[in-house]
């Protein structure tokens, strides 16, 4: 993870109006959301600061980290090129690293890693040659890339994510569920759109609190729910997933 900086109020913004951000409240709530992820069993690792780069917390977008390798993207938006090296590094402690290269562009927020199949969102921040660079680099261990076509949301995880092995979370005006045939798909509550976006951590979920309908459902399906407060870094379109990059070293730990 890397801490909230304070050029965050000049973060991208791709769907939503720019709001006032209070600095001093996303550190707190991001504070909350390491301090759960140690409850939950993490060791959380704290990048370098990287107070001139708005986006540097979103620490998801920099790297998709496998069993085998660790692959380091080249961030569609150019503001956000100079936050791969420090991700780079620290994950080349745990993995072999392999680089997403020019003209190619890829946002972790894109990927989901099902089984053997990474399904890579088509957006404006991954492009058609950055899905193929992917493909390549993990083809020899046996994933095959599966491009999904975005439209209305920034990454393809701001609209589907798994919750456990057998389902996933999605909104459904977003994705269409029929790409992910053989899981069963809950959809968001109608007025939670940006309720999709949980973050798994072995048995346990880590929903937003800013779409309590959505926990509830979850809840009532039987899953583990831990709510955070993220309403800061919401407004820079960041979703829970986007704060953290988990390395597993064990096989509870998905990633
Ligand atoms: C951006 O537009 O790049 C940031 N403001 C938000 C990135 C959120 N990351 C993610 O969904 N993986």
């Amino acid at each position: 993870m890397r801490a909230v900086g304070p050029a965050l109020a000049r973060c991208e913004l791709t769907h939503l109006e720019r709001v006032p951000i209070d600095i001093g409240r996303a550190r707190a709530q991001h504070r909350n959301y390491a301090a759960l992820l140690e409850t939950l069993g993490c060791e959380v690792v704290a990048l370098e600061p990287q107070p001139d780069l708005p986006d540097a917390v979103f620490v998801e977008d920099a790297a998709v980290v496998l069993d085998e390798i660790a692959v380091v993207t080249r961030p569609g938006a150019p503001s956000r090129r100079g936050e791969t090296a420090s991700v780079a590094a620290a994950l080349a402690l745990h993995r072999e690293l392999v680089r997403i290269t020019a003209p190619a562009t890829l946002d972790g927020g894109d990927v989901l890693h099902i089984g053997t199949t990474l399904y890579v969102g088509a957006t404006a921040r991954t492009n058609a040659a950055g899905i193929a660079q992917l493909g390549a680099a993990t083809a020899s261990f046996g994933y095959r890339v599966q491009p999904v076509p975005v439209a209305c949301c920034l990454h393809l995880k701001s609209a589907v994510t798994q919750i456990d092995d057998d389902a996933l979370l999605c909104n459904p005006e977003w994705i269409d569920p029929a790409l992910f045939p053989g899981l069963e798909v809950i959809a968001v509550d109608p007025d939670e759109p940006r309720g999709a976006n949980a973050l798994r951590v072995g048995a346990a979920l880590v929903c937003p609190a800013s779409s309590p309908r959505t926990a509830e459902r979850l809840e009532r399906r039987g899953a583990a729910v831990h709510r955070v407060d993220m309403s800061e870094t919401e407004k820079a379109e960041g979703g829970v997933t986007c704060c953290s990059i988990l390395v597993g070293t064990d096989a509870d730990v998905p990633h």
